[in-house]
């Protein structure tokens, strides 16, 4: 069984029922590129289910999420020929999450891109 919140554009984009351009499914999570990306390649990896917050999932969910994001991680940045990556979650509100789905980013980073640390906090 899987929830769904129908204002969820992340919810909408696991359904197929929002255009997404999505990179790698497994039965329970689902990644895709970021509309506002921070880096060619951003992408998000979300669980299939609504849940809000990070500790909102059961540990084997979160452990599903972090095993797409590990498999993602060097596919990404083999892919746009990154040196490395950012890999992060907005956990909350006060932490600059603005959309209320559990999602992790991961950006690629260039050895000339400056290597300062990212805030991904969207807008
Ligand atoms: O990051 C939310 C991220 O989600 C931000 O980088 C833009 C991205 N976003 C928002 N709507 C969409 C859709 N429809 N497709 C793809 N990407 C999207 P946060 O950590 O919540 O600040």
């Amino acid at each position: 069984m899987s929830s769904n919140d129908p204002d969820c554009p992340f919810c909408g984009i696991v359904a197929g029922e929002i255009p997404g351009r999505i990179v790698a499914e497994t039965d329970r999570t689902t990644a895709f590129l970021d509309a506002n990306p921070l880096a060619p390649g951003h992408t998000l990896v979300v669980p299939n289910d609504h849940h809000e917050r990070l500790d909102d999932l059961g540990e084997d969910l979160a452990s599903e999420v972090f095993a797409t994001l590990h498999r993602l991680t060097p596919a990404v940045e083999a892919a746009v020929d990154a040196d490395a990556t950012t890999v992060a979650f907005n956990n909350g509100p006060a932490a600059g999450q603005e959309v209320p789905h559990v999602h992790g980013h991961v950006i690629p980073r260039f050895s000339d891109d400056g290597g300062a640390p990212i805030h991904v906090v969207a807008g």
